[in-house]
């Protein structure tokens, strides 16, 4: 193929990919509707990010900057429309953040023009990923995100033990980012924190996730919760677990809190991810909780097992078996647009109410840890439901 036939292809592919509606899996489970595609991948990369689209320069039409995956979304409701802040990740396996926005939610998503510049600390990101964003209520959007560099501590011909840091970051317009100093708690190592949108007791308050090494939760883990006064330094110096790892539940081995917590009239609605071990190896799920409005560590529902599983071709990628959720959009009418990236590889959306997702953390029945309850809880509902049939 010649340099244009090449062009004209790939620019109608494209198009292609651009302008494929989305439409809901139905009946679904009541909770939520999944879609059948997803909503951002690898390949909406825009052509001039991947192909140097100088006939002089690359005649072949190469692809010169590959883009392996698009996943792990922030999002945020923004002039009207909605935005996904995606972990990009190049063939080289740097991830970067790179905003996609839709006019609907659900389909049609084209990155903007530029990755997100994110300005560095002293000490330089090797690699930064899964940014949770909130709009506080101070007037500034943070992004909080994981800043990972190497251990220097690890062992000699150790190459792959790695520190995990919450950086953060402020904005006013998503195009301009300050960046603050790195989380500080008793942890060495920090995933999965999150800011939470409103001031308590005049502090920032942040949701956290200690834990032992770089992969393994140890004998830290849990999703924590902590405040501090000073944002631009942030640190945390007591630091309370509000849901723990527990055995032989969906997050047996960790979890993490996801997007920040969608306020209600009945108390503060959570995505979380747990992680179980399987004879495949770790098997991620999202799971929802809800927190009391002004006790934030309380939890005051907890359904019992997970609120979104990898199905399908959403359990193969290039990490299988896992959903993760960083983003969720709340729409003034209740319409909750819920992001979920499978298996490190690509992102879904599932479409919900604010109402739906307070009835299921409210009457989905609890995980009451053992096979024999597990007959109770199912047992009573099949009375219940010949007498009223
Ligand atoms: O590979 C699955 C996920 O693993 C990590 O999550 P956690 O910190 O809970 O183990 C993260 O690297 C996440 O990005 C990734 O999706």
């Amino acid at each position: 193929m010649t340099f244009e036939d090449r062009y004209s292809a790939l620019i109608k592919e494209k198009n292609n990919l651009f302008t494929l509606t989305n439409s809901p899996v139905l009946p679904g489970n009541g909770i939520y509707e999944k879609y059948w595609n997803p909503v951002l991948t690898a390949d909406h990369a825009p052509l001039d990010w991947e192909y140097d689209l100088d006939p002089a320069t690359n005649p072949y039409l190469m692809k010169r900057f590959g883009i392996n995956a698009a996943f792990n979304a922030g999002a945020i409701k923004w002039n009207g429309k909605y935005l996904l802040v995606a972990r990009v990740e190049g063939y080289d396996r740097k991830s970067f953040f790179a905003i996609a926005e839709s006019e609907n939610g659900i389909d049609n998503f084209r990155f903007w023009d530029f990755p997100i510049n994110m300005p560095e600390t002293d000490e330089p990101d090797i690699n930064m990923y899964d940014i949770r964003l909130t709009a506080h209520q101070d007037g500034w959007i943070y992004g909080v995100f994981c800043a990972e560099r190497k251990d220097t501590d690890a062992a000699p011909g150790d190459e792959t033990s790695a520190l995990a840091s919450a950086g953060i970051a402020r904005t006013k317009d998503l195009i301009n980012w300050v960046r603050l100093a790195d989380l500080k708690t008793k942890s060495s190592q920090q995933r999965n924190a999150v800011l939470h949108p409103e001031f308590v007791d005049g502090k920032y308050a942040f949701y956290t996730r200690p834990q032992d090494s770089f992969i393994e939760a140890g004998t830290g883990g849990g999703i924590g919760f902590g405040l501090c006064d000073d944002v631009t330094q942030a640190v945390i110096e007591n630091e309370v677990i509000l849901h723990a790892k527990k055995y032989h539940t969906v997050y047996e081995v960790k979890n993490g809190q996801g997007p920040a917590p969608i306020k209600t009239e009945n108390g503060w609605l959570h995505l979380a991810h747990g992680v179980r071990n399987t004879a495949a190896g770790f098997r991620y799920v999202l799971y929802m909780f809800m927190t009391d409005l002004t006790d934030l560590t309380k939890v005051t529902h907890l359904p019992g097992g997970y609120f979104i599983a990898p199905e399908g071709a959403e359990r193969v990628g290039d990490v299988s078996n896992v959903t993760f959720s960083n983003g969720w959009i709340a729409d003034d009418d209740g319409k909750v647009f819920i992001y979920y990236a499978s298996s490190d590889t690509r992102m879904h959306v599932a479409t919900s109410s604010i109402d739906r997702l307070v009835d299921y953390c409210r009457n989905t029945p609890e995980d009451n840890f053992t096979s024999a309850e597990s007959v109770k809880t199912l047992s009573k509902i099949i009375k219940k439901n010949k007498e009223v049939k």
